[in-house]
């Protein structure tokens, strides 16, 4: 288990890393944004994967601190990329709810001179369960910025479709699992046309996550589904390594 002294140690000590992972229109293959994923270099223990440690930064509240540090970087990063190229930040429920997040988004982007409409925050149901009405408060505040909103691992744990219906949300980002069994005889490519189907409606856009194989991009991009993200293009990489790809990627 990960300790509260280490990663607070890591944070004043620099001990995190922002990788990125390309995602790509299903239209015409070009690279629309790149997601910020967080990577903890461990003096002892190497690469700590987020799912370890951002649970233990939750419950201390040190999310804050890393989340404000990722933002910052992220945004300082995407300002030196070429402009129709996105960034996609993710934000934990801990985060969203802190009251701060709207004015951290704001310095954050005058910063580093990131255009809003180039930013989106990437938010999980579970800032929706609870206070629906002060969750919609904040999703507008964003909204009011400019910068864009998806809705993360759809599909999984609480999901309702009520919350389509209710939060404005930009893009459906679809969970791995549904991609994973997309081309089984009993698998999820009707559950991925219903969200399709339903974005479409409601003008939104759909990414499909942890695309790996040519046969699920075709089976996306059939079902109409608008960008994949995965490492059949690319798995999340350094800044150093992804820049490139962004201005020679056709
Ligand atoms: O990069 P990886 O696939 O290991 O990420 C695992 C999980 O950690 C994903 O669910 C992802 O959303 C989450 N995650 C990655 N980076 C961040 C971050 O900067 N902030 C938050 N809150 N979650 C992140
Ligand atoms: O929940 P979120 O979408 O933020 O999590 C993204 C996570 O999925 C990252 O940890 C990333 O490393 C991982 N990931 C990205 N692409 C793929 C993929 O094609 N296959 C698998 N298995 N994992 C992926
Ligand atoms: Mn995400
Ligand atoms: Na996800």
């Amino acid at each position: 288990r990960v300790l509260e002294t280490d990663l607070r140690q890591a944070i004043t000590d620099g001990g995190f890393e922002v990788y990125y992972q390309p995602c790509l229109s299903l239209q015409d293959n070009s690279i629309t944004g790149c997601e910020a994923l967080l990577r903890w270099r461990h003096p002892q223990r190497g690469m700590i994967s987020p799912a370890d440690f951002i649970p233990i930064a939750e419950e201390t509240g040190l999310i804050n601190q890393l989340g404000e540090w990722v933002l910052t970087t992220a945004c300082r990063e995407a300002a030196t990329w070429p402009d129709h190229v996105k960034l996609a930040v993710n934000v934990s429920p801990v985060q969203f709810k802190s009251g701060t997040l709207a004015l951290k988004v704001i310095t954050a982007l005058a910063a580093s001179g990131l255009a809003a409409s180039r930013l989106e925050l990437e938010i999980t149901e579970a800032v929706l369960i609870r206070d629906d009405d002060a969750a919609l408060a904040i999703l507008h505040q964003l909204r009011d910025i400019g910068v864009r909103i998806a809705l993360d691992d759809f599909g999984t744990g609480y999901s309702s479709l009520s919350y389509l219906q209710r939060f404005p949300f930009d893009k459906i980002k679809i969970d791995r699992c549904f991609v994973t069994d997309l081309a089984s005889p009993e698998g999820s490519s009707s559950i991925v046309q219903a969200v399709v189907n339903i974005a479409a409606d409601r003008r939104m856009t759909t990414t499909a996550e942890g695309v790996e194989t040519e046969q699920q991009r075709e089976l996306l991009r059939a079902l109409g589904c608008s960008e994949m993200q995965g490492y059949l293009f690319s798995p999340p990489k350094p800044a150093a390594d992804i820049r490139p790809l962004l201005t020679t990627h056709r």
